[in-house]
């Protein structure tokens, strides 16, 4: 037995699509029809006002070696559903003989719909939490296959760390977490602080885990005197003793500084969503999110033909002919035109820009891709812009 999961090279096959893709192409091969078309993704009813695009590297490397040309809002765009005049925003377009990728929308769907999801739930964590740091620590939820993607989308929506190490490592970052209940049950919970203290190389941070046992409040204080470079405390706190999350919270930061431990911050984590993080966000210095933004609301993107053999055909519900996507760089508004029309101006008086890149041309992968650092960068300066 395997773990059921498909490899590169079945990916890159098309071996994970719909069994109608197959069954169309080969309809299309045996008949030699080679028609032309022009096909966009575009998202009729998102979970979101706004979402931050992604999933395009693994875009490129799904239609390497396929002779089409895919042109796409540069990932980590941030992006409306529909433009100002409600006309949907095509992210991404593919261009080539339907033939040559008709098995690939159902593998080019999937890698969108999950990242732009997850990208987008880590920058509404991220932006809620203001200055305070998010740690993605939800790849437990999901399946292990998929830890990389999790965390690699997580930070490029603007978590500040992750805690998977071959999601660290395909940023190129270290991973971030603290210690689990479990490290407590088996040494004890001062063993578990001190071993942690001695154990840990010089540059991890000194989080003690302090609700495995006992009262928060407490524990905060034995840990501070425990650990002698505690960075922080993190509260895990089951939902059985939560009740009100922020007075415990408030509590143990009162009693801390009470005690001179101004320096020791406060980690929490268990069950964090937007509203927690609004609710906590001032009395906090950091969060751990695991479940809200692995398992964030995929957003349903569509592939259509909008243009066949040079002429505008779109079915019912979808708007026909290829377009121009154009972004204020001010407000983030869109405009979406007819390809060709004059470039419109924004509403607010500052210049429209067209931000659509060429991601593969003819089968040759045309865009090089920013560093995960800077395209975190792009959302997080993006995120200063972007109203409800
Ligand atoms: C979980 C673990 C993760 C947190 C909670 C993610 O605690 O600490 O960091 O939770 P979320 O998915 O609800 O956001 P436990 O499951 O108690 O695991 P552990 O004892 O290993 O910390």
């Amino acid at each position: 037995m395997r773990f059921l999961v498909a490899t590169d090279e079945e990916i890159r096959r098309g071996d994970t699509t719909d069994i109608y893709f197959a069954r169309t192409r080969d309809i299309l091969k045996r008949r030699g029809v080679d028609t032309r078309v022009y096909a966009e993704f575009t998202t009729m009813n998102p979970p979101y006002p706004w979402m931050v695009f992604a999933g395009l590297r693994e875009i490129a490397h799904l239609f390497e070696g396929i002779p089409v040309t895919v042109r796409a809002l540069p990932e980590g765009t941030i992006f409306t559903p529909r433009d100002v005049t409600g006309v949907p925003v095509p992210v991404m377009s593919i261009e080539g003989r339907y033939v040559d990728f008709a098995v690939y929308e159902t593998p080019a769907l999937g890698l969108i719909c999950q990242a732009t999801g997850i990208a987008t739930k880590a920058a509404r964590i991220k932006r809620a939490a203001v200055d305070k740091t998010v740690l993605s620590f939800g790849v437990r939820r999901m399946h292990p296959a998929i830890a990389p993607m999790i965390d690699f989308y997580s930070y490029i929506g603007g978590c500040d760390g992750v805690s998977s190490i071959l999601g660290a490592r395909a940023l190129g970052v270290e991973p971030k977490g603290t210690m689990p209940h479990a490290l407590i049950l088996t040494v004890g919970e001062r063993e578990a602080w001190k071993d942690y203290e001695e154990d840990m190389p010089p540059e991890v941070p000194r989080i003690a885990l302090i609700d495995t046992l006992g009262d928060e409040k407490f524990k905060a204080l034995e840990a501070a005197e425990v650990m002698e470079n505690i960075y922080a405390v993190r509260l895990d706190t089951p939902s059985s003793r939560r009740g009100n999350f922020a007075d415990l919270v408030r509590e143990v930061r009162w009693e801390l500084d009470l005690r001179g431990h101004r320096d020791v911050k406060i980690i929490v984590s268990g069950g964090i969503d937007e509203r927690a993080v609004e609710d906590l966000r001032d009395i906090v210095d950091g969060f751990g999110v695991g479940t809200s933004i692995s398992n964030a609301r995929t957003v349903d993107f569509a592939m259509d033909i909008v243009e066949v053999e040079g002429k505008p055909l779109a079915k019912r519900g979808k708007f026909s002919g290829r377009k121009d996507v154009y972004r204020c760089e001010e407000c983030l508004a869109y405009r979406v035109v007819p390809s060709g029309s004059p470039r419109p101006t924004c509403d607010c008086g500052a210049e429209m820009r067209n931000i659509v890149v060429t991601v593969v041309k003819d089968g040759e992968v045309a865009y090089d891709f920013p560093s995960p650092q800077d395209e975190r960068e792009y959302v997080l300066s993006q995120l200063r812009r972007v109203r409800e």
